[in-house]
């Protein structure tokens, strides 16, 4: 890749990002149009069903009169070739006239995989399948979804310097500071459901709802998922009255739970505590991602440790247990906070 390659696949990636948590199952796709090396249009899938980011990026051109034939476009996943429920990409590419095709990653979805760079090469486009490390991570999971069968998993976890997550039991008091949780509503943002444990559903009574201002524009908000294991889950919680968002009871081990919501076209689950719930998934092997918020406070005895132990836990022993192992693979400070990032190995 050179560096105008870099940089119009990186605007391409920014438009993707604008769709996250809106397309599921399908995929978040930008698109940029470029000529004589500038991005002189763009567009995103900006909804299920809605027309593909190639089409809304031409659209995009047309309306600012950039004239198409000749012209370069980056687009962040392999154009679709198949009539689904819009007119096939490749063709809306064809027709305009472009000369040039800069993909991102190849779609892993049967139905397009490989077809839709051999049509435009056949009609005489030249396409460059860039395999851009940021898209490829971009799509990780899409590609769970689709090569596993299952929804991919981010574990989110706050943590305090002496690895609490919690102070006692039924006293919920924040460990992060607002920087972190403003982060927070944006992950939930992206995604298309989030998971608490029963024990946390029940004392912390959380919303799991997606607050301004990353609720505006959002054409639906994620699932909320209790795990209830045996026993019954109180009914009188607020996410099953407020009628914000679908609330589910779920009593599946986590490996039947990830395959089963996959059939429900959730394609991206956050996980977001408690310490029972994060370590049975840790366990399953079913952890994608972890995203630890750490704290610099300390809770001390009494607190709760990130994975059910009651003595001091130092935040990354969770790592260890988990059955993987984990490498550090992002880290950005929100606040006094630092958001860690972990990748299995
Ligand atoms: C693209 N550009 O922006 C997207 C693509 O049901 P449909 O017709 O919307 O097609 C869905 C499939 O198309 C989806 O599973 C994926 O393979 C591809 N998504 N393709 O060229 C896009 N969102
Ligand atoms: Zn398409």
């Amino acid at each position: 890749m050179n560096r105008g390659e870099t940089k119009w696949m990186a605007a391409a990636l920014r438009e993707a990002a604008k769709g996250l948590g809106d397309t599921s199952p399908n995929p978040a796709v930008g698109a940029v149009i470029v000529r004589k090396g500038r991005v002189v249009a763009r567009g995103h899938h900006r909804r299920f069903g809605g027309p593909h980011a190639e089409v809304e990026a031409l659209r995009d051109a047309e309306r600012r009169g950039a004239p198409l034939r000749g012209a370069t476009m980056a687009v962040t996943l392999e154009p679709c070739d198949h009539f689904g429920k819009t007119p096939p990409c490749t063709r809306a590419i064809l027709q305009a006239g472009l000369r040039r095709v800069l993909v991102g990653t190849l779609d892993p979805h049967a139905i397009v995989s490989g077809r839709g760079v051999r049509r435009l090469r056949r009609a005489g486009v030249r396409v460059q399948v860039l395999d851009d490390p940021r898209v490829h991570s971009f799509y990780a999971p899409y590609r769970t979804f689709h090569q596993a069968g299952r929804c991919y998993v981010t574990l989110k976890l706050a943590v305090s310097t002496d690895g609490k997550i919690t102070h006692r039991r039924g006293r919920p008091s924040w460990i992060t500071g607002p920087e972190s949780r403003a982060e927070v509503q944006r992950i939930r943002s992206r995604v298309d459901a989030i998971l608490v444990g029963r024990r946390t559903a029940e004392i912390d009574n959380p919303r799991l709802t997606i607050r301004s201002p990353f609720a505006t524009g959002r054409r639906r908000t994620a699932a909320r998922i209790v795990l209830s294991g045996r026993g019954q889950v109180r009914r009188d919680l607020r996410i099953f009255r407020d009628g914000h968002a679908p609330a589910w009871v779920m009593s599946d081990s986590p490996d039947r739970l990830v395959r089963r919501l996959a059939q429900r076209g959730i394609v991206h689950l956050l996980v977001e505590g408690g310490a029972q719930t994060a370590r049975s998934f840790l366990k399953a092997g079913l952890v994608d991602e972890i995203l630890l918020f750490a704290s610099p406070k300390v809770i001390g005895h009494g607190g709760l440790g990130a994975f059910g132990e009651r003595h001091i836990d130092p935040p990354l022993s969770p790592l260890v247990k988990g059955g993987k192992n984990w490498r550090l693979t992002g880290e950005k400070k929100f606040g006094k906070d630092i958001l860690l990032r972990f990748s299995p190995m």
